[in-house]
């Protein structure tokens, strides 16, 4: 696989998702980035030329150009080990990637995003309202990871696949939105597992 952009924001654990699938499997990326503080995503060339959706990750494949972290880490993982062929196995994996988006990103990847980049002082009054479910749903969401993890070394297939990668992103980060991971032992040894791991890179490499 030659000749591929990632449309990125690099402190985004999206963007982070399929930078370290690359790493893995050793797939070349250019890499552009826009400052989504500064509202790059949103300008008309962007939605015009990259997504409509003005948001990053876009994985540009030549003059194909895929939003959606889960399906850029399908088309750069597809073939390869970090999808299990076996249908349930596929089939839990994908569930997992799912509820990462569902259940887990828009809590703990959102309080990141609030108290890390934005800062709690700027919040606008919806955003300080919705803090205590954003809470309380990020901490359901580690204790079910943490449940999963007490019996299992890794989510799905009985090995390490794309939905390790997916959750991994922006659990390791979790503390930077307040979330004390010290309460979730199984998590935290997860975490340990996936940063050993041959070929791992670090979010900001
Ligand atoms: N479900 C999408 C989420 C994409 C998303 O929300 N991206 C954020 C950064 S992680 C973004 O571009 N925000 C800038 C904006 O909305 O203007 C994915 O997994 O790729």
């Amino acid at each position: 696989m030659s000749g591929l952009i990632l449309h990125e924001y690099a402190p985004s654990g999206n963007c982070y998702k399929i930078r370290l699938i690359a790493a893995h499997l050793g797939i070349p990326l250019e890499r552009r980035g826009y400052d989504i503080l500064r509202g790059e995503t949103r300008t008309p060339a962007f939605l015009s030329e990259v997504s409509a959706n003005g948001r990053i990750p876009v994985l540009q494949a030549g003059d194909d150009y895929l939003p959606e972290s889960g399906a850029a880490c399908v088309y750069l993982a597809y073939g390869s080990a970090l999808i299990p062929h076996d249908r349930f196995d596929h089939a839990d994996m994908l569930r997992w990637m799912f509820w990462e988006q569902y259940n887990h990103e828009p809590n703990i990847a959102t309080l990141r995003f609030w108290r890390a980049f934005i800062g709690e002082a700027n919040l606008s009054e919806a955003q300080r309202a919705a803090l205590p479910a954003k809470e309380a749903a990020g901490h359901d969401a580690l204790a079910l990871m943490d449940a999963h993890l007490a019996r299992t070394d890794w989510f799905a297939a009985g090995r390490f696949t794309l939905a390790d990668i997916a959750l991994y992103a922006y659990t390791h980060v979790a503390g930077e939105g307040g979330f004390d991971l010290s309460r979730y032992p199984a998590v935290e040894a997860w975490l340990a597992r996936v940063a050993a791991l041959p070929r791992h890179v670090a979010m900001g490499a």
